[in-house]
């Protein structure tokens, strides 16, 4: 057995540990010792199955905790994890799988006749009521030896766009992972006193990495909701001490009048992040509740980059502080030339949380992460002169719904390549509730029977919904600048 660099660092020690790590509200609650025998017994069958160390281990399920014993397993077997949002399309997913080219593919049971035909072998699992990855696990021995893994080995890979529209794997390392988790833990004062109120999905870096990673290593809690729902979270909070969320979660608490200064007075934490909140969301929460919300900056590329202090100001409209050992430097977007402290430009970041490159896309890597080591985000900042991040728009196209980055790109290539359609162009409206939605201007060729139903039907087979337009607008022409370039930023004016 070896030193595996994540696992040991999440949870060396822990194998007999019977203290809880998870509950999952109207089931059971796990130890860590339940935790790691499932993981254990997890990583012997994906090794009877043959997946090798530096393999991808593709899944695509609901949120349970025998998806978190198989994000170890994988670590433990030293394959690569690679978790897919559950609403992803069969469409969808079989580009991720034909990019990444997994060994092992993991499904919801009723999804696996969809699948028939990879290459991948297929496994399915629901939840801790069954799939054939926990009938199979439950002969096999909890007992696994590790497989030896480094600080640079890979451990996980999560498809984002980066700056352009083409979806890309972002290779995240053992190191990326556990730095940035020991950084947080030591930054948020996290202990082992604490219950984490957790309602993200585990297939993005802010519920698996940001939340999971921090709570295995300071020897936590979670209490483990399927999904967000206001009632849940209200039953729960009390019982908690500390809680992450996108905005859209405390704008729906917030809308509950029974979300009150009681029922969080005893509350340690309330983190934010992956999208932006609304000064009057920040406000608003500290007139209700005493507390202020801690506002952090992510990606997917590089873990979490920035945060406000735990202790001192936490600043409204800011994302605080580099975290120790990141560093962020502002640019000319066009020359890549630092700029001042207040000057508005480019955010590029630094440190052992940015990740490794693109998966079988070294030209895309080299194109977004610098020679020096800097790797240009796609957001525009400027750091104030107390040293406090501001995020003041994003370079790439991007509209970030709910917490879910949807590219416009792929959008328009879906609606362009519909009978009728001469072009479109898709953008992000202001929206209460998801903070931007997408909207989609569409020009059709003379006579074309197309409407906003029929067009967003059509477009259902293939997008996951949380991408589908919630506005479309038909228009003779696209308004473009003297270039030739579609001005989305006017079109967010007049249909915003
Ligand atoms: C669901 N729907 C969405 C949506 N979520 N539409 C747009 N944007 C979203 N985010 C749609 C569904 O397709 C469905 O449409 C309808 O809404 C109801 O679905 P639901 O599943 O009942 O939705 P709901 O429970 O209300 O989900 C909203 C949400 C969820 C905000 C709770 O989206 C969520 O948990 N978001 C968190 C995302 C997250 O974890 N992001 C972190 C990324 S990591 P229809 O048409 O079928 O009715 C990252 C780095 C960092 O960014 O810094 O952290
Ligand atoms: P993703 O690619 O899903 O990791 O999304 C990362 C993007 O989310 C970043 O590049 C930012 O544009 C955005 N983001 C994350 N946290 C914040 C925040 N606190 N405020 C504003 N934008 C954020």
């Amino acid at each position: 057995m070896g030193t595996n660099c994540l696992f040991d660092g999440l949870l060396a020690g822990r194998e007999t540990d019977p203290r809880r790590l998870l509950l999952v509200p109207g089931d059971r609650s796990w130890s860590y010792a339940d935790v790691v025998d499932l993981s254990g017994r997890f990583a012997n069958l994906l090794r009877q199955r043959g997946v090798e160390p530096g393999d991808r281990v593709a899944v695509q399920v609901d949120k349970s905790v025998a998806a978190i014993a198989l994000y170890l397993a994988t670590v433990r077997a030293g394959a690569v994890f690679l978790p897919l949002n559950t609403a992803y399309t069969r469409a969808e997913v079989g580009y991720f799988l034909d990019d990444a080219d997994p060994a092992m593919f993991v499904c919801s049971p009723a999804r696996a006749t969809e699948f028939d035909g990879i290459d991948a072998r297929i496994e399915t699992l629901d939840g801790a009521a069954g799939g054939s990855l926990l009938q199979s696990a439950q002969a096999l021995s909890p007992q696994f030896a590790n497989v030896a893994r480094g600080p640079g080995d890979l451990a996980a890979i999560l498809y984002t766009s980066g700056t352009t529209g083409l979806s890309k794997g972002a290779m995240l390392s053992h190191d990326n992972l556990l730095s940035n988790a020991l950084t947080l833990v030591d930054y948020w004062q996290f202990s082992d006193k604490d219950v984490l109120l957790h309602a993200l999905p585990i297939f993005h870096t802010h519920g698996l990495f940001v939340a999971t990673n921090v709570i295995l290593i300071c020897g936590g809690s979670m209490i483990f909701l399927p999904r967000f729902g206001v009632d849940a979270m209200l039953e729960q909070l009390p019982h908690a001490t500390s809680m992450m969320g996108v905005p859209t979660f405390y704008t729906r608490l917030l809308a509950d009048d029974r979300f009150d200064r009681g029922l969080v007075a005893h509350m340690r934490l309330f983190v934010s992040g992956s999208a932006p909140m609304l000064a009057e969301t920040h406000v608003q929460f500290e007139q209700r509740t005493g507390h202020r919300i801690l506002e952090r900056y992510g990606m997917t590329e590089t873990n979490m980059n920035t945060s406000n202090p735990y202790s001192g100001e936490r600043r409204v409209g800011s994302v605080g502080f580099p975290l120790p050992g990141v560093e962020i430097r502002i640019t000319d977007p066009e020359s890549g030339a630092a700029l001042e402290p207040g000057d508005t430009g480019m955010i590029e970041v630094r440190g052992p949380n940015v990740f490794v490159g693109y998966w079988r896309k070294p030209e895309k890597t080299a194109e977004e992460l610098r020679a020096d080591g800097f790797f240009i985000t796609g957001d525009m900042g400027m750091i104030d002169a107390d040293g406090y991040l501001h995020i003041l728009g994003r370079e790439k196209d991007l509209v970030i719904s709910g917490g879910y980055n949807i590219y416009p790109k792929q959008i328009e290539t879906e609606i362009d390549a519909l009978d009728g359609v001469v072009e479109s162009a898709v953008f992000g409206i202001p929206d209460a509730d998801l903070g931007e939605v997408v909207a989609a201007a569409v020009v059709l060729e003379p006579g074309a029977a197309l409407d906003q139903a029929r067009l967003i039907d059509a477009l259902g087979s293939g997008l996951a919904r949380f991408k589908l337009p919630r506005k479309v607008v038909f228009l003779d022409e696209l308004p473009r600048n003297a270039m030739g370039k579609v001005q989305k930023n006017s079109l967010r004016e007049a249909y915003g």
